[in-house]
């Protein structure tokens, strides 16, 4: 009871910030002013003449083959991945990562919608391991959703199982990635592309090209995790060391000792940035995916504008842009057009230090990767120099949401029901660790166990670590979220697109804060702001256990999650396959 009325005082205090700061200008509530890329004068652009091989990288994947039959009958892709603790030295720095069939970043699955995707899993790792497929709605195979803990127990140890699913009415980029303890930080990422006779802008361009975007850590995760998860953080999340594109950056070895967590491994101050390479005329549609697990970046393309086309899976009407803001978990489609001079250029992914408590000296805050135009001479860098107008606002927001409009028209559906849920990070247990909660729960993952199969079985209680918000009936569901943080959080919904119908400053207040119904925003992954909330919408027509989480590795550690359990009556009615429940007693 103590601990409640803590609690309850400590919301109230929250709320009064939290009102405060919808009618005055935010104060800058970070403990130390970010810097400015502080390894930019010790990191020289021009590297060693001699790239070094990298043979678990495999640049080829990511320009997409023109041979795929998009018009092709509905098929079976089926693939065989194992996955393994090795090695390996993306941007020279030597580190045990965990890898897909040794590659990193892992296997491109490239699908029509329409196909079945079937991946056989085998698990060669210490730890369980289950793979999430980000964006697919798993229509009636909410356990092939791979999320440990929620909809199956993790693939144990020697193991192996095969996620099979179909991809009956959604096309775009997606992602998949490891869904079990924070192992997807350690390498277990992919890209998910499926491709549609029916997509908007489908000839619209020449070339289709894949731009993975993460932070990157020299430092296994299950430290960082420890460390942010202790006192010694005070909640303040562990800032990268340096950052990828499509699996590849330079990193300054002389600077390993001055960052958070030295390494002292061996490295090599002559890693590869990726190279993509463009022909003059050509249009180029880069499918740019934030695979990372904490930092907000800005994407851009010296001298090339962006025209951004698809959002999470959702064609947009054009819009042009010099940036696009990206957060963890956000994919946006965008067509460039290879009309500059023949040169080199840069691509730009600059973390936006303003998300970051906390500076890593090791940390040049600008990847990079480089454009080259055929006939231009061989190069690892460019001349060319950054746009000059500003970056979007510095407090990691999103791309504005009117200025995305879906390129097939649809209103928001009136709400049948409101569901209100506060986030926030609280220092409540006996330990003093800070810790994510929705509402009154700070998420743990249930071990041996599943809350899809409970609800299975037709439990109606879960363990108190659970926040189940159960819906059911098929109706639109008004979801309203307030952020009482400091900190901005890209929030993702399992097998749906929601309807972005409102955002803002403080707390949502019914009936005054305004809200947009009219063709608004549809996503799967949406950044909710600074003490700040947002509105959405979703139709509650796909039976399951649906996690809604903050897309922030180090705070779903801290339990920044809910789970929607849709249509009960339904999910009673499930044929789960045995295999999966057995994975439980393993
Ligand atoms: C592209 O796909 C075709 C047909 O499947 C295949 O023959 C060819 O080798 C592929 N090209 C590359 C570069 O992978
Ligand atoms: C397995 O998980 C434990 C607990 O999270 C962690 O301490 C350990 O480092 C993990 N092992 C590997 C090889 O990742
Ligand atoms: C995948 O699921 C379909 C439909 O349930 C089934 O017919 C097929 O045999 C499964 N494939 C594999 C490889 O398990
Ligand atoms: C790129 O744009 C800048 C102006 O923003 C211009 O000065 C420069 O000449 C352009 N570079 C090339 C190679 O076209
Ligand atoms: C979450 O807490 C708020 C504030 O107490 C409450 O209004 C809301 O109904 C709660 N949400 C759920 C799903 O219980
Ligand atoms: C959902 O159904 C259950 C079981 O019939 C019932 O206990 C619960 O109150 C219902 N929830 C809502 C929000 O109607
Ligand atoms: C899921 O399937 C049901 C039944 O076919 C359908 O009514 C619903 O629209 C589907 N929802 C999604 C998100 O695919
Ligand atoms: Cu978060």
């Amino acid at each position: 009871m103590a601990v409640l009325i803590h609690k309850v005082f400590l919301f109230g205090a929250l709320l009064a910030t939290a009102i405060q700061v919808a009618s005055i200008t935010l104060p800058n509530l970070h403990r130390r002013q970010a810097a400015t890329t502080p390894a930019a004068s010790l990191a020289p652009d021009v590297t060693a003449a001699a790239a070094p091989a990298q043979p678990w990288n495999n640049p080829g994947q990511f320009h997409l083959n023109k041979s795929f039959v998009i018009k092709a009958a509905p098929t079976t892709r089926t693939y065989e991945w194992t996955i393994s603790q090795k090695t390996i030295a993306p941007d020279g720095l030597e580190r045990p990562m965990l890898l897909v069939n040794g590659m990193f970043p892992g296997p491109l699955i490239e699908a029509n919608t329409g196909d079945s995707i079937v991946v056989k899993v085998t698990n060669n790792l210490a730890n369980g391991t289950a793979i999430h497929w980000h964006g697919m709605f798993q229509n009636g195979t909410n356990w092939m959703d791979g999320s440990g803990g929620v909809t199956q127990c993790p693939i144990p140890p020697g193991q192996s199982f095969t996620y099979n699913f179909t991809v009956p009415n959604q096309w775009g980029t997606y992602w998949w990635h490891a869904h079990a303890a924070s192992q997807y930080v350690d390498g277990i990422v992919g890209p998910l592309v499926i491709h549609s006779p029916n997509e908007a802008h489908l000839g619209h361009y020449d070339e289709d090209v894949i731009v993975m975007l993460s932070d990157y850590y020299h430092t296994p995760s299950p430290t960082l995790v420890s460390w942010y998860l202790s006192t010694a953080s005070d909640g303040s999340e562990p800032v990268p060391d340096n950052g990828l594109i499509n699996g590849r950056n330079y990193f300054n070895c002389i600077l390993d000792p001055q960052a958070l967590f030295p390494t002292h491994a061996p490295c090599h101050s002559n890693a590869p940035r990726s190279v993509f390479d463009f022909q003059s005329g050509l249009r180029y549609r880069i499918r740019i995916i934030n695979a990372g697990s904490f930092a907000d970046f800005q994407f851009s393309i010296d001298n090339h504008t962006l025209s951004v086309i698809e959002a999470d899976g959702v064609d947009m009407q054009p819009v042009d842009v010099h940036r696009i803001p990206i957060h963890v978990g956000q994919r946006y489609s965008a067509i460039v057009q290879a009309n500059q001079k023949v040169n080199s250029y840069w691509i730009r992914a600059q973390m936006n230090l303003n998300c970051f408590n906390e500076e890593n000296p090791a940390l040049d805050a600008s990847v990079k990767a480089l454009i080259h135009y055929a006939g231009a001479p061989a190069s690892q860098t460019a001349h060319s120099f950054d746009w000059a107008d500003e970056a979007w606002p510095g407090r990691c927001l999103d791309l504005e949401a009117s200025m995305l409009k879906p390129f097939v028209v649809r209103d928001a559906p009136p709400a049948d029901i409101q569901v209100i849920l506060d986030m926030s990070f609280q220092k409540i247990t006996k330990k003093q660790v800070s810790l994510g909660y929705v509402n009154e729960t700070s998420w743990v993952p249930l071990k041996k166990a599943a809350t899809l199969f409970q609800a299975n079985k037709g439990n109606t209680k879960f363990a108190a670590s659970q926040f189940i918000v159960t819906l059911n009936q098929t109706q639109t569901v008004e979801l309203v979220v307030n952020n009482y943080d400091e900190g901005s959080h890209p929030f993702h919904l399992h097998g749906h697109q929601v309807y972005v119908v409102g955002e803002g400053k403080g707390r949502y207040i019914p009936g005054e804060s305004p809200l947009n119904t009219v063709n608004p925003l549809r996503r799967d992954t949406v950044t909710l702001q600074t003490f700040g909330y947002t509105v959405l919408r979703f139709v509650n027509d796909n039976p399951g256990m649906w996690p809604f989480h903050c897309h922030i590795n180090p705070h779903l550690d801290a339990g920044l999650m809910v789970q929607f359990l849709s249509l009960p009556r339904a999910v009673k009615a499930f044929k789960i396959p045995a295999e999966l429940k057995k994975m439980c007693t393993a």
